[in-house]
């Protein structure tokens, strides 16, 4: 589809056009559609823009994945089509491996995502046919399937595009959970250790550079990062952020109505 070069929706359209291709190639679910656009509707609150708290959440995560000695970055569909490339890009700079973890599991489409990511430079991805042989306790969604060299393993794990449950079974385990959602309110972003609300678009690449920056620090100032970092009082500034923009946004409402002149 053809979208006018001036259209004032254009970036936001284009994404949409990569979901709906990923939709017809069999990457992303019918159910992606669905949470693409309510990761839309969230974007459109906060302005298309990352959230100047969201930036506190990029570091700890940077210095998370920095430091971790496994860490595994969990793709979806949704996640593939949107970032493919650079989700790579990050795994080879971090380190972490990457795995498919599906929540609605076909094995045509594990392997479709797999192929694409392969296409996207990965050398090896996990989590797909028989290599997603252990599970996660007292998770009961596809999800619960997961690599023994991956995820199951893992110390730090990446999630874009999540749903609660895994993530709060992610850190019963133990491990260090980085969440990607537009939402936060979801429980995701509630259980997540650090939650990076922000589109997955632009939170990758600013991921990537900040791991770049910080990548000639020491080990104990970034596990400094990491230990002063606080979720739950970034999490609220996010919110807070977001009233403070429906506020503006009210009092512009009303200027408008008023017109120049009245
Ligand atoms: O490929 P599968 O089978 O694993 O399925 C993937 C989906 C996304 C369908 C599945 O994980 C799902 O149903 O997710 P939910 O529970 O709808 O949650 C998706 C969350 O991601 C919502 O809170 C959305 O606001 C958020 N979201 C959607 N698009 C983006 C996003 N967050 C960041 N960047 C986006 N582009």
């Amino acid at each position: 589809m053809s979208i006018p070069v001036n259209h004032p929706r254009r970036q936001s359209l284009l994404i949409r056009e990569k979901i709906v291709e990923g939709f017809r190639n069999g990457i992303v679910v019918a159910q992606g559609l669905i949470a693409h656009g309510r990761g839309e509707a969230f974007d459109y609150i906060i302005g298309e823009v990352t959230p100047p708290p969201t930036y506190e959440a990029i570091t700890a995560a940077a210095a998370a994945l920095i430091t971790a000695r496994k860490p595994v970055i969990s793709v979806n569909g949704n996640t593939a089509v949107l970032v493919g490339r650079e989700i790579v890009k990050l795994s080879s700079i971090v380190g972490a491996n990457i795995e498919v973890n599906l929540f609605h599991r076909v094995p045509s489409r594990e392997i479709k995502i797999r192929d694409y990511l392969i296409e996207c430079g990965a050398n090896n991805v996990l989590g797909v046919g028989d290599d997603a042989s252990a599970t996660i306790p007292e998770l009961m969604s596809e999800r619960r399937r997961v690599s023994p060299y991956g995820i199951l393993v893992a110390d730090v794990v990446l999630v874009p595009l999540e749903d609660g449950d895994r993530t709060e079974a992610l850190t019963k385990m133990g491990k260090t959970v980085i969440a990607i959602d537009l939402n936060p309110f979801s429980r995701t972003s509630r259980k997540a250790t650090i939650t990076i609300v922000d589109n997955v678009v632009r939170a990758i690449p600013i991921l990537i550079d900040t791991v770049l920056k910080l990548k000639c620090m020491t080990r104990e100032d970034l596990e400094n990062i990491i230990k002063k970092y606080d979720n739950r009082k970034v999490l609220s500034r996010v919110i807070e952020y977001l009233h403070s923009r429906l506020r503006e946004e009210s009092r512009l409402n009303l200027l408008f109505e008023k017109g120049p002149n009245k």
